[in-house]
């Protein structure tokens, strides 16, 4: 049996690995996933059992990691009936998730307040993952990649005036856990929603539409009879779970909602 974890990652300082998309939940692997790629059975094991677990699954023979899964099944069996049931499975994706950032959270605080501070300043933290940009500008070297770092520059630096709850310009650990992961706070429900809007909302309505939720991961030539299967299946669950109140789109409230969802799973 195994888990698939159909997340797709969310807005973080992982320049490299940045994508903005806080729409679709945390990503809880630092492995780019997408939907519509062929799945990535790694990523799951991650999802599913914490980088570090699933790197050790990794280098078992398959009869032995059939016997970990197992045991682990046993583990999300909370009241011990031999069954799994849909909460059970949510509380353990939930406990997964939590383990997943505060690792995350360790982490990134370490590597970026290298000399164990109480708290990080914006502009160590600037220049730590965007000083690079600085050069370019220097060596004139500004190119469509400066750009959209600059804007990935931009959008962190809201983030952290939001994440900065006591307004003294730095952030404690417990602020830059909320900078990292804005969607687990309430206080950070407008940032998510903008950001979110900033990526999709491409008409600036203020609400998000079914082309738009579509056009943000899918770029065909608008033929829906040609589409792939994960697009059919993310235009039902705009329908069934995006827009709930079904005016036809999504506004800030149904937004923050898939926000704060971590993931879809299921088994086959
Ligand atoms: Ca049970
Ligand atoms: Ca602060
Ligand atoms: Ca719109
Ligand atoms: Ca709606």
């Amino acid at each position: 049996m195994l888990l698939l974890a159909s997340l797709i990652n969310t807005a973080s300082v992982d320049q490299q690995q940045h994508k903005d998309r806080v729409i679709h939940g945390e990503r809880l692997s630092d492995r780019e996933h997408f939907a519509g790629e062929d799945h990535d059975y790694d990523y799951d094991h991650e999802a599913f059992l914490g980088t570090d677990e699933a790197r050790e699954f990794d280098q078992l023979p398959p009869e032995e990691s059939k016997r970990r899964l197992g045991l682990i099944v046993d583990r999300i069996d909370a009241n011990e009936d031999g069954y799994v049931t849909l909460d059970e499975m949510r509380d353990w994706i939930r406990f997964t998730q939590q383990r997943y950032i505060s690792e995350d959270v360790d982490r990134q605080w370490t590597q970026h307040n290298v000399e164990n501070k109480e708290d990080l300043g914006w502009e160590e933290y600037r220049q730590l993952v965007y000083g690079f940009l600085d050069e370019d500008v220097e060596d004139n070297h500004v190119d469509d990649d400066t750009m959209s770092y600059k804007k990935m520059e931009d959008r962190d630096r809201r983030r952290w005036q939001a994440a900065d709850e006591n307004g003294d310009g730095n952030l404690n650990k417990l602020e830059f856990k909320h900078f990292l992961h804005p969607e687990e706070t309430d206080h950070m429900r407008d940032i998510v929603i903008s950001e979110t809007m900033d990526d999709i909302d491409k008409d600036g309505d203020g609400k998000i539409s079914l082309q738009e939720y579509i056009g943000d991961m899918y770029r065909g030539d608008g033929d829906e009879s040609t589409e792939p299967d994960w697009v059919k299946s993310e235009r039902e669950s705009f329908r069934e779970h995006r827009d709930t109140n079904g005016d036809g789109f999504m506004d800030a409230d149904e937004v923050i909602k898939i926000a704060k969802i971590p993931m879809i799973v299921f088994f086959y």
